[in-house]
């Protein structure tokens, strides 16, 4: 994995905001609010929430690797999840202005990463002692976690 070159990853990181934005295009609020993954499911604006927030929290871990030694990570679980929907207010957000912060944020992270020595890609920290996260696995699980969202939201557009 780590063989692949960093400007692929970064690129990667690149196109998939760009997916999402294609994907989102005719998206008007009201679809947003109301288009969900089955009855219980998120709505395609709290879906571009939680990728949101989801990406500050990446961002956080790449930041503290850089700027800590050996930072330990929270992971999020499923009812930190949760409650992000209700304490950010999710349902209650503009999908332009949620998106356009995502897309902001991520132009960041894509300068941040380009910005980077060959010495600070080997920094790390980790969940837990013997389990080191370096900032490719950070990067990685971003753009993956990209992947899955625009797969949903791809998906129950069409429905
Ligand atoms: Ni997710």
């Amino acid at each position: 994995m780590k063989g692949l070159p960093r400007e692929w990853l970064i690129a990667g990181l690149e196109k998939s905001a760009r997916i999402l934005d294609h994907v989102l295009a005719d998206v008007t609020q009201d679809v947003a609010r109301t288009i969900r993954d089955g009855p219980e499911g998120w709505s395609v604006l709290e879906i571009i929430c939680h990728l949101r927030d989801y990406q500050a929290i990446f961002v956080e871990r790449i930041a503290r690797i850089l700027d800590e030694d050996h930072p330990s990570f929270v992971a999020y679980d499923e009812a930190a999840r949760l409650a992000m929907v209700v304490d950010n207010d999710y349902a209650g957000q503009d999908l332009r202005h949620v998106f356009a912060d995502y897309r902001a944020t991520r132009r960041q992270l894509v300068d941040r990463l380009r910005s980077l020595s060959a010495d600070q890609w080997t920094r790390v920290g980790s969940f837990a002692p013997d389990d080191p996260v370096d900032i490719w696995m950070v990067a990685a699980h971003t753009l993956l976690h990209d992947g899955i969202h625009t797969e949903q939201i791809a998906r129950i557009l069409r429905q």
